[in-house]
């Protein structure tokens, strides 16, 4: 008989998963479910309101990619008021976004994803003398590697455990066969945890210096709200300028030092996972870091562009105000569209919830019924991954040399031919791979930022269309970026000055998308099929793949659950 696994809520993700897994006679998964048990609404509330306001709502659609609906916000409503921004406002755009990403990406490797491949409990049992040896191996340039620093972790780890109380660390599959870590690799691991997450509070003062704050950091429609001017006090200064280079060097030693070579360390204990989890085979960017203007894209540090089927020989090209490539459709989903509508561009996007699904708390739901509060977005009616693995695609079969560098280095060193990074494996080390692309990148974005200011170049904002009098009765606008998940775009009508109707369409809602009209599935329902699962109770296996995408469903479906949301555990029938 199937064996069916439901995972409600996944873990160690922002927002509510809920994934349903029926598993074959030898155990594999052969069909799987990704419903997002959250209700979408920042576009209700948008409604009406100050286009120029629109920023400030979205941007607290999530605190994890804490400034990236900002960013797609301000570039929609310019985009339709024909706004261009100063150059200095695109760089300090660009450091605010480099920023996010590696602080998103080091904290999703730690603190969201290791501890599927990391057994901390194992860790009690290393040798500490044998942990440095290990260290100094593994990350050689990594400072904090003496046996004495390695006792005091296990010494503090073992209170933590013999308490009862595991805190952060409960929860996960302790002594499950499908940890494969020798106990001193456990042990490094949970050091380089906990020094991740002291660090991570330090890069985000880069947000606090050009925006004000972090989460949440300010921006502004026609450019950056960040007053520029080397010798004032109430300004960024140069001494905030040195504190922002030093946050960056500071981010160099833990990415390169520490974040990549530990990746690249436990990678190798795994090689089976470059095999699993590859899913979908199409892959969407719609790109980011301009350098010579947003309408530019030719010029983007991450490119833009389509892979369909694997075929690293063809890159297509995406453009989001084109209505006959990006369509949502609801077929599988708790939204009803008008007029007996299939699918609709996001300018003429409807956010009208119908929930048909059964009363929760419920056991299971239908896969030929609607069964997700996300859309199924499609690009040309395909389904699509978004994010790092499909950043690192594009730009490697786009011939960028910087992205063929990264991935046949790493390549190298694991040993493993270009097919394995269609996988679990090869979506985690993408993530990797583009962080170590990003510190570069923001280092040059500071140093052009200071050679702009050095030439006397202060500006940071253009406000000459800031007043409604002068837009037009009616305009339309999108604003995209490449978020840490993955492609990301916002898209508004304005009339009379007013938001007339807006959509966002996020990573998280591409990924884990419910099936489409011809019952196609999205890319975490296409990932899972044909994982092996050592031991259903224990579903760690289903984890590493759905972890592997770093899942954001507040983002994806935005706003709030129904009340009385349960924490079901994990059911196994
Ligand atoms: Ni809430 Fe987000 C990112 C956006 S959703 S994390 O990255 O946009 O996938």
């Amino acid at each position: 008989m199937a064996r069916k696994i439901v995972v409600d809520p996944v873990t160690r993700i922002e927002g509510h998963l809920r994934i349903e897994a029926t598993l074959d006679e030898g155990g594999k998964i052969k069909d799987a479910m990704s419903t997002g048990t959250m209700w979408r609404g920042i576009e209700v509330i948008l409604k009406g309101r100050d286009p120029r306001d629109a920023w400030a709502f979205c941007e607290r659609i999530c605190g994890v990619c804490t400034t990236v609906h900002a960013l797609a916000s301000v570039r929609a409503v310019e985009k339709a008021l024909g706004i261009r921004v100063p150059q200095n406002a695109d760089v300090i755009r660009n450091i605010m976004f480099l920023t996010q990403m590696v602080h998103d990406h080091v904290v999703h490797f730690y603190h969201l994803h290791a501890l599927d491949w990391v057994d901390i409990v194992s860790a009690l049992k290393a040798d500490p003398a044998a942990t440095e040896a290990l260290a100094k191996k593994v990350t050689p340039n990594w400072p904090k590697s003496s046996e004495g620093y390695f006792r005091d972790i296990q010494n503090k780890l073992k209170k933590f455990v013999e308490s009862g109380q595991l805190g952060l660390f409960q929860n996960a599959y302790w002594g499950h066969p499908a940890y494969k870590l020798p106990a001193e690799a456990n042990l490094m691991a949970v050091s380089h945890y906990l020094e991740a997450l002291a660090w991570q509070k330090e890069l985000v003062k880069i947000h606090t210096v050009f925006g004000g704050k972090n989460p949440h950091p300010n921006y502004l429609v026609g450019g950056m709200a960040s007053a520029l001017n080397m010798d004032g006090d109430n300004a960024v200064n140069v001494e905030r300028l040195n504190l922002v280079k030093q946050k960056i060097q500071e981010a160099f030693a833990i990415v390169e030092d520490m974040y990549l070579p530990d990746l690249l360390a436990v990678a190798s204990f795994y090689p089976e996972w470059a095999s699993i989890g590859g899913g979908l085979g199409n892959y969407m960017v719609y790109g980011d870091l301009p350098q010579r203007g947003i309408e530019d894209t030719k010029n983007f540090l991450f490119p833009r562009g389509v892979i369909l089927n694997k075929n690293l020989n063809e890159v297509l090209d995406v453009d989001p105000g084109e209505a006959s490539q990006i369509q949502e459709e609801v077929a599988h989903s708790w939204y009803k569209y008008p007029d007996g509508k299939k699918s609709l561009h996001p300018w003429d996007g409807v956010t009208e919830p119908n929930y048909t699904g059964p009363k929760p708390p419920f056991k299971e739901l239908d896969s030929s019924q609607a069964y997700s509060w996300l859309k199924s977005p499609r690009w040309k009616g395909n389904a699509m991954e978004v994010g790092p693995l499909a950043r690192v695609l594009v730009g490697f079969a786009s011939g960028k040399s910087e992205f063929k560098e990264v991935v046949n280095e790493a390549l190298g060193r694991l040993k493993a031919p270009p097919e394995a990074l269609f996988s679990t494996l090869g979506r985690t080390a993408a993530r990797g791979l583009e962080t170590k692309l990003c510190i570069h990148w923001l280092m040059q974005a500071y140093e052009h930022l200071v050679t702009n200011l050095k030439m006397g170049d202060s500006s940071t904002a253009d406000t000459s269309l800031w007043e409604p009098s002068k837009w037009p009765a009616e305009c339309k606008g999108y604003g995209f970026t490449e978020a840490p998940r993955g492609a990301l775009c916002h898209w508004i009508h304005i009339k009379d000055a007013k938001i007339e109707n807006y959509q966002a369409i996020v990573p998280s809602t591409w990924n884990a998308s419910p099936r489409d009209g011809q019952g196609k599935p999205g890319a975490y329902e296409s990932a899972l099929l044909g994982t092996p699962m050592a031991d259903p109770a224990r579903p760690v296996e289903l984890l590493r793949t759905i972890h592997s995408f770093d899942p954001c469903l507040a983002c994806a479906s935005h706003v709030f659950g129904p009340d009385g949301e349960r924490l079901a555990e994990v059911v196994v029938r």
